[in-house]
């Protein structure tokens, strides 16, 4: 039976980057206490009590999802925040990009009676347009509750990442990530994996969902839309800038202000809705570098 390994939450980033290499799923154990997820469930659960049930096989019909966490939740701030997750993506994302923005939040119930979702690749949401030695992803489900076989624990094929894209995994091949309340699973975009069959009879699963893709590429979740500049100008720097509010390159992601006729908003970086601070792309380039480094 293929497993997942776990490490604990003082792992070092290089311990993380070897497993990942190798299997691209792992789990680091108890990040967060109970306080937190208390804290967090009564966050989310006034959105997740409605009826935010899957349309299709893919999403479930008896899966509940929310989107939108960091307009709602301070907790799932802080998680998209993690010291560990962030630089674990730096490094593991450094080959693709110079940086890496939030991508898609969500929570996830996996209701009894649900059946196993169909094992993917995350990556295909790009409709199989990147190249495969590009890896845009990666992604962290963080436990709200326990997860176990029979709630639903996220399958997970470990090294998948490296096979050819027809070849599928015999049973023993699938992990589940089965992992305590406040564990964190994190894997990339490229391994198969999906949401596991509920078999309780009463116990819902819930993941947070917060996932980190190169700074290029657009994101799955609309975040400008999840979460509106009247909402981002009450995040720290750091976080606005995370979730988009900042440029991708040079001239990658700039904004015009429509109202302004003097001049001071135009192609600028997000960052100046909220402040003045410059942004690292702000200084001038020397257009010979520019042209030269923008092809690899
Ligand atoms: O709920 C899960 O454990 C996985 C869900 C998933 O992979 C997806 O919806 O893309
Ligand atoms: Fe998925």
């Amino acid at each position: 039976m293929a497993e997942l390994k776990h490490l604990p939450s003082t792992s070092s980033v290089d311990s993380i980057l070897e497993v990942l290499e190798r299997d691209a799923g792992v789990i680091i154990d108890n990040v967060v206490n109970f306080d937190f997820l208390v804290e967090l469930n009564e966050e989310l659960n006034p959105f997740l009590s409605s009826d935010n049930l899957g349309r299709d096989e893919f999403t479930g019909f008896k899966t509940n999802r929310i989107g939108a966490l960091i307009a709602r939740s301070k907790k799932c701030r802080e998680l998209a925040l993690n010291k560990l997750i962030n630089e674990t993506a730096t490094q593991y994302l450094k080959p693709y990009c110079d940086g890496y923005q939030l991508h898609f939040t969500s929570a996830v119930s996996i209701g009894p009676g649900e059946s196993s979702q169909i094992l993917h690749r995350d990556r295909g949401i790009w409709g199989g347009y990147l190249p495969r030695k590009v890896e845009p992803l990666l992604s962290t489900i963080w436990a709200i509750n326990e997860f176990t076989k029979a709630n639903g624990a996220t399958q997970i094929v470990p090294g998948s990442h490296k096979w050819d894209k027809n070849r599928q995994p015999l049973e023993n091949e699938i992990a589940f990530a089965e992992m305590e309340a406040g564990s964190v699973l994190i894997y990339t975009g490229t391994v198969l994996h999906g949401g596991g069959e509920n078999t309780t009879k009463n116990i819902t699963r819930t993941g947070v969902f917060l996932h980190y893709a190169v700074n290029w590429i657009r994101q799955q979740e609309n975040q400008y839309l999840s979460c509106p500049p009247d909402i981002a100008k009450h995040l720290s720097p750091e976080l606005k800038s995370l979730i988009g509010y900042s440029k991708g390159g040079y001239v990658l992601g700039f904004y015009s202000d429509p109202y302004d006729n003097e001049a001071r908003f135009e192609s600028v970086s997000p960052e100046n809705m909220f402040s003045k601070s410059k942004d690292r792309f702000s200084e001038i380039p020397d257009p010979k570098d520019l042209v030269n480094d923008s092809i690899k």
